[in-house]
């Protein structure tokens, strides 16, 4: 799209209005889902990006579940108009959606997105009511079904990590949940943070490594080669087992136990100096070096079928 400024960040209007003309732009390979309504009743679309088939296997992608990194949300608009323009052009993106299709939620928790742009830039959480507390939202990368409840997370509804009251609470969660169930054929999922420039995957909720570690270990080694070698940016990666901390009730620990073998979390930059307040003039290079490691895993997802 030729009018649209990916080198700012934008408003959720303008975001949506965004989507509408990727569609437009790209009728026979986009469309737009809602797959459910925030808290607050905003419509949650998904973009997918199809060239056929029915139920194909399919890659999921989230940007925006914590509102304050913006620069996912930014990347995840850059790289959605990425996809729909390389296909036909860029042989992996093509290989992979001539037979695979993608789904892509860019803004994941809009309540919050729209909060960081009026009240609090800092906003992470939903913005749902916690009965019997004046704090308000849940944080939703502590609110999934997987080890929820436990290390890393809060029962307390003023704390940034509040798990909230049981796993799926959370409207802008429970829709995803309900999507990857009912769609039954999702082999990745690939839901991007920031900040602190890291890959991870499961666990987050146990020191036990994944069945798939060795594999995982190794994908993850090429994907942050690969995005280095674009301006050098740094990464590291692994999971509970070898480099992060504990974190219970993720999206990612979700979906590996629900069968989704290929999950992956990226941290984007940068590794503090402006961490969520990441100048726009990063936003490019952001995603521009996020891109071949995108596609590493979404390509090994497509040749290394289950
Ligand atoms: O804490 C989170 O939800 C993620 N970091 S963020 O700064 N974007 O909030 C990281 C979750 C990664 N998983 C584990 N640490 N286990
Ligand atoms: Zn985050």
């Amino acid at each position: 799209i030729s009018t649209f400024d990916f080198a700012s960040y934008h408003t959720l209007d303008e975001i949506y209005d965004w989507m509408d003309m990727l569609v437009e732009d790209h009728p026979n390979l986009v469309s737009k889902l809602q797959i459910g309504q925030s808290y607050e009743n905003r419509p949650l679309y998904v973009l997918k990006f199809s060239t056929g088939g029915s139920n194909r296997p399919a890659i999921w992608l989230d940007t925006g579940i914590h509102p304050r990194e913006w620069i996912t949300t930014a990347t995840g608009i850059w790289t959605a108009n990425k996809i729909a323009e390389e296909y036909g052009h860029d042989p992996s993106v093509t290989a992979i959606l001539d037979s695979m299709d993608i789904f892509f939620e860019i803004i994941t928790n809009p309540d919050g997105f729209v909060y960081t742009h009026h009240s609090n830039r800092m906003w992470r959480k939903t913005r749902s009511m916690n009965a019997g507390s004046r704090c308000v939202g849940v944080d939703p990368n502590r609110n999934w079904d997987a080890g929820f409840g436990g290390a890393g997370s809060s029962s307390n509804p003023c704390s940034e990590t509040y798990h909230g009251p049981h796993a799926h609470s959370e409207r802008e969660v429970k829709a995803i949940v309900d999507f990857i169930h009912g769609h039954g054929n999702v082999k990745s999922v690939i839901s991007i943070h920031s900040y602190s420039q890291m890959l991870l995957f499961p666990y987050g909720y146990k020191t036990t490594p994944a069945d798939d570690y060795q594999e995982m270990i190794e994908l993850a080694k090429k994907a942050v080669s690969d995005l280095a070698a674009v301006y050098g940016t740094k990464y590291i990666y692994g999971s509970v087992a070898n480099t992060i901390y504990m974190a219970c009730g993720t999206t990612i620990d979700w979906a590996y136990d629900n069968g989704v073998k290929y999950s992956f979390t990226l941290e984007l930059r940068d590794t503090g100096r402006y961490g969520f307040l990441l100048p726009s003039n990063q936003i490019i290079p952001t995603a521009t070096e996020t891109w071949p490691a995108l596609l590493d895993i979404m390509v090994h997802a497509l040749e290394h079928p289950y």
